[in-house]
Formats: C-alpha cells, sequence, structure tokens
C-alpha cells in the first residue's frame, strides 16, 4: 500500500456513471474540489461501446476517470438477469479501461462491490481474502465482472506503470436509489414497503428471506467522499475496502426503517425468497488508516434516504414510477 498525493486542482475529472446514485454522489463531492467534471449522456455515448467510449475519451482528453458506470440490482435482479450482469458490466470496463489507457488517463479509480469475496469469507472481510473460496450464487456473474474490473487495474499498473486503482464499497444506500421493488437493494426496498404500509394502514410488512443475513451499509455521500479521498491519496497494485464498519440484521434493518417511516405494524418474513450471503462485513481499516471516516450512523442515513424517496414522490419523479 502506497500514500500519493493526486492533486485534482485544474484537472479534467471525468465520471462514468454520473446519473447513478453513486456517480451522481460522487459529482456532488467533487463539485467543491478545484476540478472540472467531465460526463456524457447515454444518448451520446453508449459506455458497452468501445469504439464510442474509445472516441470520446480520446477527444475529450480527461486527466482523471471514476468509473462508477455499472448495471447493479439487489439479489433477485442479480440472480433473474445473470448474462445482462456479466456482459453489461465487463463492456463498460473493457471500453472505459481501455479508452483511458489509450487517451492518457494518469488517474483511474474503478468501483467494484464487496460481492466479490467469497460466500463463507472471514469476518470483516479483509481486502486478501479475494479470491479465496466460491462465490455467492445468486451474484457470481457480477462479483466476476468486478473481479475482473479490479484485476485490469492491476494489470494495466503492472504492464503500462498507470495509477489505476480499485475501491470495494460495502452495500450504498442514499439519494438517487432504486425504489423498483423487483431491482433495488433492501433498504429502499423496505423503505418503500414500509412506505406503502403505512399509507394503506396494512398490519404486516413482508421481507424477503429469513431475515437473519447481516450486511453493513453505508451511505452514499459517504462513499463519494471516501473514493474522492482515495483518488487523491491512494496509489497501489491492491483494491480497497469501503465500509462503515457496522452490520445489521436484515430483521434489525426492516425494524429501524419502520421507526423511521412510521409505520407500527409487524414485520412478516418470506422465505420463498434467497437470503443470500450469511455476512459480509468489510475490514475496512486500511482506509480508516488513510484517516477517513463515515459521517453517518444507519439511523441518520435511513431519515436522510427517505426524505429524499417522500420528495421525489411528491414531486412526481418518473424514477419512482415503477413499483
Ligand atoms: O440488498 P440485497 O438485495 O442484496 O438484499 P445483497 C440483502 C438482504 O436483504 C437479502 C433481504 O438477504 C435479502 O433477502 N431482503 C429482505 C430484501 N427484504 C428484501 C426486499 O424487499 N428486497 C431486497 N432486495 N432484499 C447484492 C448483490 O446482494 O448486494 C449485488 O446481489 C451487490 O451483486 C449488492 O453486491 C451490493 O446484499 O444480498
Amino acid at each position: 500500500m502506497s500514500a500519493t498525493s493526486y492533486s485534482l486542482a485544474g484537472k479534467r475529472v471525468f465520471i462514468a456513471g454520473h446519473r447513478g446514485m453513486v456517480g451522481s454522489a460522487i459529482a456532488r463531492r467533487l463539485a467543491s474540489e478545484d476540478c472540472e467534471i467531465l460526463t456524457v449522456n447515454r444518448t451520446e455515448v453508449d459506455l458497452r461501446d468501445q469504439v464510442g467510449v474509445r472516441a470520446w475519451l480520446a477527444d475529450r482528453k480527461p486527466h482523471a476517470v471514476v468509473l462508477a458506470a455499472a448495471k447493479v440490482g439487489g439479489i433477485l435482479a442479480n440472480d433473474t438477469y445473470p448474462a445482462d450482469f456479466l456482459y453489461e458490466n465487463l463492456a463498460i470496463q473493457n471500453a472505459v479501461i481501455e479508452g483511458s489507457f489509450r487517451a492518457g488517463v494518469e488517474k483511474l479509480l474503478f468501483l467494484g462491490s464487496s460481492c466479490i469475496y467469497p460466500k463463507f469469507a472471514p469476518q470483516p472481510i479483509p481486502e486478501n481474502a479475494l479470491l479465496t473460496g466460491p462465490l455467492e450464487s445468486t451474484n457470481e456473474w457480477y462479483a466476476i465482472a468486478k473481479i475482473a474490473g479490479l484485476k485490469m487495474c492491476e494489470a494495466y499498473r503492472r504492464q503500462h506503470g498507470v495509477d489505476y486503482i480499485s475501491a470495494m464499497p460495502t452495500n450504498l444506500y442514499g439519494p438517487g436509489d432504486n425504489y423498483d421493488l423487483e431491482k433495488s437493494h433492501v433498504i429502499p426496498a423496505l423503505l418503500r414497503k414500509a412506505h406503502d404500509a403505512r399509507e394503506a394502514r396494512a398490519d404486516s410488512l413482508l421481507i424477503w428471506g429469513s431475515g437473519s443475513p447481516r450486511r453493513e451499509f453505508l451511505h452514499v455521500d459517504d462513499a463519494a467522499d471516501a473514493m474522492v479521498h482515495l483518488l487523491k491519496t491512494y496509489s497501489g497494485y491492491e483494491h480497497i475496502n469501503v465500509g462503515s464498519g457496522e452490520d445489521v440484521t436484515i430483521l434489525e434493518l426492516a425494524q429501524l426503517v419502520c421507526d423511521v417511516v412510521g409505520f407500527k405494524g409487524r414485520i412478516v418474513t418470506d422465505p420463498s425468497k434467497p437470503d443470500g450471503t450469511p455476512r459480509k462485513l468489510m475490514d475496512a481499516s486500511k482506509l480508516i488508516a488513510m484517516g477517513w471516516r463515515p459521517k453517518y450512523d444507519l439511523q441518520t442515513g435511513l431519515r436522510d434516504a427517505y426524505s429524499w424517496f417522500v420528495d421525489h414522490l411528491k414531486a412526481g419523479d418518473a424514477r419512482l414510477s415503477v413499483a
């Protein structure tokens, strides 16, 4: 692990995936840095298209790239669309990383996911648990793509000497999340279900699986802050974990969500739905040693996410129309 100082001042920084939850949080965070933010819309360039991406990067010549574009989803979406998760993520990564190299990009940050680790990894999961055991079957397709992405950064660094690094964030949530119940992650799903149950005066809330899996959650603004911290201070082969350091059971999470939303009914489990990995708590001690700390506790973060949901629902945001 090596510390470095990469100044963003006066640099052009391309955020791939600026419309997504993570990319838009990174754009918000980078707005306070003295750099120029570059983005491109899907209608202009399809990030899966190697030729189009290469031409765009060669024309715009960013100094730095944050690769936050990805096809993402919750446990059911991952399990239902394995080909899409594998192909689309590989295509985006290949296009953006190779295109960046050809365009002379000096610093690139690739965003992975905590699902790269084996299903039964030691907890909290250290970076060196990578490739030490079988993956969780519901998301192995996404995980394989993300492992390939971090290995690409490692390989380009090794072969070409470029400063390409990787960060592995834990489960993220916050403003701009996906609230489509079939495709979303657990936090937006439970916020929406609890909200709807309260509005309908229902007496129970159905959660998927047994409720016993443990998950770690990080507010996306904390994650974005960590990404910028890494961009500015880290250079090395090894990917770096990004987490809050605390986990809860899904049942505990559901109770917290009900408290935030004000739903007072019972929580009922649905064992016909998958649990996924039993536990996924990252060891973020390397990042902590670099001087980064999260700001949100889970309850404050959930309140923030819920107020975004309510505000955008009231405003008729089209992203919330699929339920
Ligand atoms: O967030 P989630 O979909 O993804 O589910 P993973 C976390 C846990 O919450 C699982 C349970 O045990 C789910 O069964 N859960 C309970 C629910 N109720 C619900 C619900 O209404 N909706 C959802 N979605 N879950 C994903 C991976 O795994 O995590 C991705 O599939 C990625 O590849 C992402 O890594 C961060 O944490 O299980």
